[in-house]
């Protein structure tokens, strides 16, 4: 099947906005899209257009593979010294007996829990204690090279090492560069939240800004790490603010190369302080993700988080761009059940998985945290 054809068939139509057929255009011929050209799709592109134009790049990509990997998470604490509004995890330190704090040894538990699991990856992040510290980590990440040398440690965002590095007295280089040698191997993509100042101050005033973050994945970046960025949408921002947003991660990546993932986050409403602000319908959260695909260029891979936006609509975003579902959670996470997703227990095993990806006749691929395919579950019958 030429899959040019529906493409074309869009940009063949009578009355066609102008600027929807050069946006078009330019992702028929591999040509990038200005910010314009992505708030156009935004505001004005039906979603069998930009799915359209989206799948057209996720197949040039990546064909019908559908990564995932295995993975565990440590969440350290949900005790945190900032407030960010959409937060429904998080207890402020004033009210810590109401959160949890792990010790080192009850993080080094959960590890060995795995031990006769296939996992390639521990997926470390959770709020900032003010006693739990860059050398309380550096030390918790070589127990868990000593116990486990070949498990991937992708951990902490920017909003925790930049309060952690400072309080440590040492500049992003030396921090990073610790933690590093420590054998932190890559960092995930949380804390991005939206960069534009505008909605920042109104939604997490007090945490490390835009700058701040993107110096933090420009220093990993220069260490030989890789990294994923995420962005929370569908609250208080406009549509200019996201393009944005993916405007700087654009250039930090044509700089470093070091992102591997995009991740677009959907702001849940349940129990925090902005749960007056609607959700975004499902119509929009594809709508995201198709321009995702499509602007972010040079990332090599777009990623749903299927706790947050459910199995079925994560199943969808595979015709929207999407090419990565994440992992095999297990239910040590607590983000985003406490912020009303559907998935109160976010435990899917490695079948659940591949069957979902095979009834939408993509390929499951299972990969490691840098991408290398580990298993192809192949094409044909659902394994359920
Ligand atoms: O930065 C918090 C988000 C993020 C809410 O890199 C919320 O592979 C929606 O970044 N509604 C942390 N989102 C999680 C994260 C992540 C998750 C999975 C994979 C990877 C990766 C990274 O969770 C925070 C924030 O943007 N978040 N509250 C909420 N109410
Ligand atoms: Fe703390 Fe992270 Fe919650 Fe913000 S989102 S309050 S930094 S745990």
């Amino acid at each position: 099947m030429d899959r040019n054809l529906p493409v074309e068939r869009f940009l063949g139509q009578q009355g066609l906005l102008p600027g929807l057929r050069i946006a078009g255009e330019k992702i028929l011929n591999t040509e990038r899209l200005s910010e314009e050209d992505g708030l156009v799709l935004f505001e004005k592109a039906s979603l069998p257009f930009v799915g359209a134009l989206a799948n057209l790049v996720r197949e040039r990509l990546h064909g019908d593979n559908t990564y995932f990997n295995r993975n565990f998470h440590i969440e350290p604490t949900n005790v945190c010294v900032f407030s960010c509004k959409f937060c429904s995890y998080s207890r402020l330190y004033a009210h810590r007996e109401e959160g949890w704090e792990l010790s080192a040894e009850q993080m080094m538990d959960i590890v060995r829990s795995y031990d006769n699991k296939p996992v390639t990856e521990v997926h470390i992040v959770g709020g900032v204690h003010p006693k739990m510290n860059l050398h309380f980590f550096a030390d918790l990440m070589r127990q868990i090279k000593a116990h486990r040398p070949e498990l991937h440690i992708k951990g902490f965002t920017p909003v925790e090492l930049d309060y952690m590095i400072r309080k440590a007295k040492l500049s992003v280089e030396e921090g990073m560069k610790l933690m590093h040698e420590a054998g932190l191997d890559s960092l995930p993509g949380g804390g991005a939240e939206i960069f534009h100042p505008e909605i920042r101050q109104q939604i997490c005033d007090d945490k490390v800004d835009a700058e701040g973050w993107l110096r933090i994945h420009e220093v990993a970046h220069a260490l030989g790490m890789h990294s994923n960025a995420t962005m929370l949408y569908g609250h208080i921002e406009k549509y200019w603010h996201r393009i944005d947003h993916m405007k700087r991660l654009r250039d930090l990546q044509d700089k470093t190369g070091g992102f591997n993932t995009f991740i677009p986050l959907k702001f849940r409403n349940s129990n925090n302080e902005m749960s007056h602000v609607p959700e975004s319908s499902v119509i929009e959260d594809m709508k995201m993700y198709a321009v995702a695909r499509l602007f972010m260029d040079n990332f090599p891979h777009l990623k749903a988080y299927w706790p947050m936006l459910g199995r079925q609509n994560a199943q969808l975003t595979l015709s929207f761009g999407v090419n990565d579902m994440d992992g095999t959670i297990d239910d040590t996470t607590k983000i985003y059940s406490m912020a009303g997703s559907e998935e109160q227990n976010p435990a899917m095993n490695t079948n659940e998985l591949v069957a979902l990806i095979k009834q939408v006749k993509r390929k499951p691929v299972e990969r490691d945290t840098l991408y290398h395919a580990i298993k192809d579950y192949g094409l044909e019958t659902a394994i359920l």
